[in-house]
């Protein structure tokens, strides 16, 4: 049903060459450093760095020494203790030249952290010091060669004024510290395990821990540290209890132990993103530590869970094995996402975190993969490193390792990831090596495979079953076919790993038992014997492929597998595909039989078998946003009016079971276990449909579940619902909220974004309002989220016809490029969705990308994103 259609456009000028980073022409680099040694004098507005490196030449070649540099000028350069002026600087990089095959290599430079906007290096968050170093931020602090490929040990020295930061955190173990005169002090920590560049990190501030301490698989016991302001540490429990889960899954599951004495954690208020896996002082985004029951949801309470685990699993997949250079990034990120997902569903329901997990797939990586910036989940060539850590390289890529585990199976999947830690431990590596220790642990074959690796495009899977009652046999057929991508135009059939079963339309037994079948050819035919009745096809079942698949499944097959299929994310399936057919058909036509949905949904209702938070997820709408790339054109107004319909005939025709349902949801005090999330989930869903039915009371009720709540996942999902309507409490119920929480940067976040994801017709207006407020902020990248990032995930609002949306977030962008390209340019991509609307909207989106690529001093990080978006 998708068809991405092409406008025509005149060709844009091609991108300069000179900026494009290519796969293909990686070198290893000419020196290496085995040792650095780091001297900080902190401070502030002018921090003195001293980096002290032991360099030695590769091979036989004649080059220089090149560092990297971010802009700054060394005030001195010493060559094995003598101090030269025959160095350069080239494009940002220091060139030293060098005689013999080692050399000791001195710099020094002075940068100012509290001038850094951008948050990459060494920067200032609420009064403390901190860095973020991927990709290439370390060289906004030092001059080195900074690649991933280039390995040091690390000594930290780090000085700084006692009283303003009497906590001195860096990699490694603490070797050192003392006092200073002028009332400063110091500390030393030594890293002893290779690490590159990207991994380095440093915090000085005036911190507190919550400490614990984890005994590993071997003995040996390990200092935990959860580090944050003192007024925070009581929202500390739940991340650090979700460290030691970690620690101890990673030793169960894969035979990962933990390798230093300490590892610390600090939250930061102002990060780019969730958080970094520094070797043994991770740093995060502090919305992905701080926790409680009044001021986290549900959601923020799994996330952080998922986020202290993957960053903690990095310590194996991406530090102890980094990666060879940055076309690899996907070898940790996709790698490391499989793994924190294999935890999270550990410890709830792995059925509902499937559904969450390929959910958030489809609302990200699909259209991605659709769209102008669709790159493999290894990529060819960049611009902007920055730009390519996306829904591609870290989802798509998960599900890529997801298929290699389903492939091998459990135990030869073990043996692959043994070999791989064990060949490469201590090396730079690419994602060849991991297919092929996967391929060597386990005896399988993957040539065919690696094509995931190389082709971008979502597989579209066409499956058809014919039955033969004379023989009783079916035969099903199926075809493969990757759509075209930018510079891929012809792809090849993908090796992909289906999930079947037939179940019977009569008895609703099992026809054929579930079997894995592998297809790596355009066409193929499955013969199943034996089949005495009419069969029913479930397909991909717990989505074991990341691709489309359309069948030709009638409502009533589709309404049987929701009723009937073993398999929780095939029955969630079907449920969603009656929901998609239903809203695309009413979308097209301004009406649909909405009968089939509405017993489906009574069906799971009604089915006391089912866990409430499978129901929950299994009864929902899907998002308008995946209505639309169901549709050949975009029509945001009329997805909006078909949604609504059918939101409100659900509501109504089972009024009395979304009362029954809510009331049975009730809990007597906040625990946050699997069963009170599912029940609290299932609780607003039902009150959506409950305001979605328009009774009278549905303002009320939602108005005492926000008055009431003893937890914020009550609280704020009845405070979006309140926010798409019309009732008078919806304005009380905001200001209350605000009153209540406006000095929790976190919680004011979910304020600004519950009101820019609002339904209503007046958003626009609403959000263009909140970015004049006294608490929005550009410089905060979780607060720009939180209003333009929302704003433009939200269809209805962002996609008016006039383009006021669009003009709103262009300017916003172009406000935000000049204090944080990294942040600014991730927002680009809705703008770059412009070919699935129709002409007079498109028009309206490439003008805006045409103004961002024409404004004076515009980043890398945006033209690359806002150019090949009108290329595309
Ligand atoms: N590795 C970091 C992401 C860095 C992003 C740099 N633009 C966090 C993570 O994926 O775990
Ligand atoms: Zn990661």
């Amino acid at each position: 049903m998708l068809d991405v259609q092409a406008i025509a456009h005149p060709p844009l000028a091609p991108l300069a060459a000179a900026g494009v980073i290519r796969r293909e022409d990686y070198t290893p680099p000419d020196w290496q450093v085995p040792e650095i040694a780091l001297d900080f004098a902190l401070d502030a507005a002018a921090t003195r760095v001293r980096a002290t490196l032991q360099v030695v030449r590769s091979s036989a070649h004649d080059q220089p020494l090149v560092l990297d540099g971010g802009g700054q000028t060394p005030l001195s350069v010493i060559v094995d203790g003598v101090a030269i002026n025959d160095w350069r600087l080239e494009g940002g990089a220091l060139i030293v030249p060098l005689s013999g095959a080692a050399h000791v290599v001195e710099t020094e430079v002075e940068i100012a952290p509290e001038r850094n906007t951008q948050l990459m290096g060494l920067y200032a968050s609420g009064g403390n010091l901190c860095t973020q170093c991927e990709a290439e931020g370390f060289r906004r602090i030092t001059f080195f060669p900074d690649r991933p490929d280039v390995l040091s040990v690390y000594t930290v020295r780090l000085a700084a004024d006692k009283a303003r930061y009497p906590v001195l955190l860096a990699n490694g173990d603490p070797i050192a510290a003392g006092d200073l005169p002028d009332g400063r002090h110091w500390a030393e920590w030594r890293d002893p395990f290779p690490k590159p560049s990207y991994l380095f990190a440093l915090v000085a501030g005036d911190l507190v821990a919550n400490r614990a301490t984890f005994t590993t698989m071997s003995g040996r016991d390990v200092a935990l540290g959860i580090w944050v302001r003192a007024a925070d540490l009581p929202k500390t429990e739940h991340a650090l209890a979700a460290l030691q889960t970690s620690m101890a899954w990673d030793e169960r599951v894969y035979g990962r132990e933990y390798d230093l004495d300490v590892f610390n954690i600090v939250a930061v208020d102002d990060f780019n993103f969730g958080a970094m896996e520094n070797k043994g002082l991770n740093i995060f985004n502090s919305r992905y530590i701080l926790a409680d029951a009044d001021t986290a949801t549900d959601y923020d309470f799994d996330a952080i869970a998922a986020v202290v685990a993957h960053e903690y699993f990095h310590n194996w997949s991406g530090n102890r094995i980094t990666c060879r250079d940055w076309f690899q990034l996907s070898l940790k990120e996709g790698f490391t996402v499989f793994r924190d997902q294999g935890f999270s569903a550990d410890q709830g329901s792995a059925a509902v975190k499937r559904i969450e997990d390929v959910r958030g797939l489809r609302a990200a990586q699909f259209p991605e993969d659709a769209g102008p910036l669709a790159h493999p989940i290894r990529p060819d060539e960049y611009q902007e490193i920055s730009n390519f850590y996306t829904a591609t390289i870290y989802n798509k890529g998960a599900e890529v390792i997801r298929m290699i585990a389903t492939i091998l199976g459990p135990e030869r999947f073990r043996a692959g990831t043994d070999l791989y830690f064990d060949r490469f431990d201590g090396t730079a590596a690419t994602c060849e090596d991991f297919v092929a220790s996967m391929e060597a642990g386990s005896g399988v074959d993957l040539s065919q495979f690696r094509l995931w690796y190389a082709q971008a495009g979502t597989p579209r899977v066409t499956a058809s079953l014919h039955h033969d009652t004379g023989s009783d046999r079916a035969t099903l057929t199926v075809s493969q076919r990757t759509p075209p991508t930018p510079g891929q135009p012809s792809k090849q059939p993908m090796v992909l790993p289906l999930k079947l079963k037939l179940f019977g339309a009569q008895t609703a037994q099992t026809l054929a038992p579930e079997q894995l079948v592998l297809l790596d050819q355009p066409t193929e035919h499955i013969v199943f014997e034996g089949v005495g009745e009419r069969p029913i096809l479930s397909i991909n079942r717990g989505f074991s492929a990341p691709v489309v698949i359309e069948t030709d499944r009638s409502a009533a097959d589709l309404a049987f597998l929701s009723a009937h299929d073993d398999d929780p994310f095939a029955r969630y399936e079907a449920m969603q595909q009656l929901m998609l057919d239903t809203l695309v058909e009413s979308a097209a036509n301004g009406t649909a039989d909405h009968q089939a949905v509405i017993a489906a949904i009574a069906g799971t209702l009604d089915n006391a078998a089912l866990d409430p938070a499978f129901i929950a997820e299994a009864v929902l709408l899907p998002s308008d946003a995946f209505v639309g790339d169901q549709m050949a054109r975009v029509d945001p107004e009329a997805i909006f009016r078909a949604r609504e319909a059918l939101r409100a005939d659900v509501g109504q025709r089972l009024a009395g079971r979304w009362r029954a349902a809510y009331d049975a949801a009730q809990v007597d005090r906040f625990e946050y276990t699997p069963a009170a999330k599912g029940l609290r989930r299932l609780k607003t869903v039902a009150l959506g449909y409950i305001a979605a039915s328009g009774v009278d009371d549905a303002a009320g009720l939602a108005f005492a579940q926000f008055e009431g709540a003893d937890n914020m996942t009550d609280r704020q999902g009845a405070l979006a619902t309140l926010v798409a309507g019309e009732s008078p409490e919806r304005v009380a119920a905001l200001d209350i909220f605000y009153n209540r929480y406006g000095d929790n940067a976190l919680v004011l976040d979910k304020w600004f974004q519950v009101q820019a994801l609002s339904s209503r017709a007046d958003t626009l207006a609403t959000v263009e309002e909140l970015a004049r407020h006294r608490d929005f902020t550009l410089a905060n990248p979780n607060r720009a989220r939180a209003l333009i990032g929302a704003f433009s995930a939200n269809q209805r609002a962002f996609h008016a016809a006039d383009g006021a949306g669009y003009r709103f977030v262009a300017d916003q962008l172009i406000a935000l490029d000049k204090l944080n390209p990294q942040t600014a340019a991730k927002m680009i991509p809705p703008l770059g969705r412009w070919r699935r609307f129709d002409e007079a909207r498109a028009a309206l989106m490439r003008q805006e990308l045409e103004r961002i690529v024409a404004t004076p001093g515009l980043s890398k990080d945006m033209f690359e994103q806002a150019s090949k978006s009108l290329a595309g």
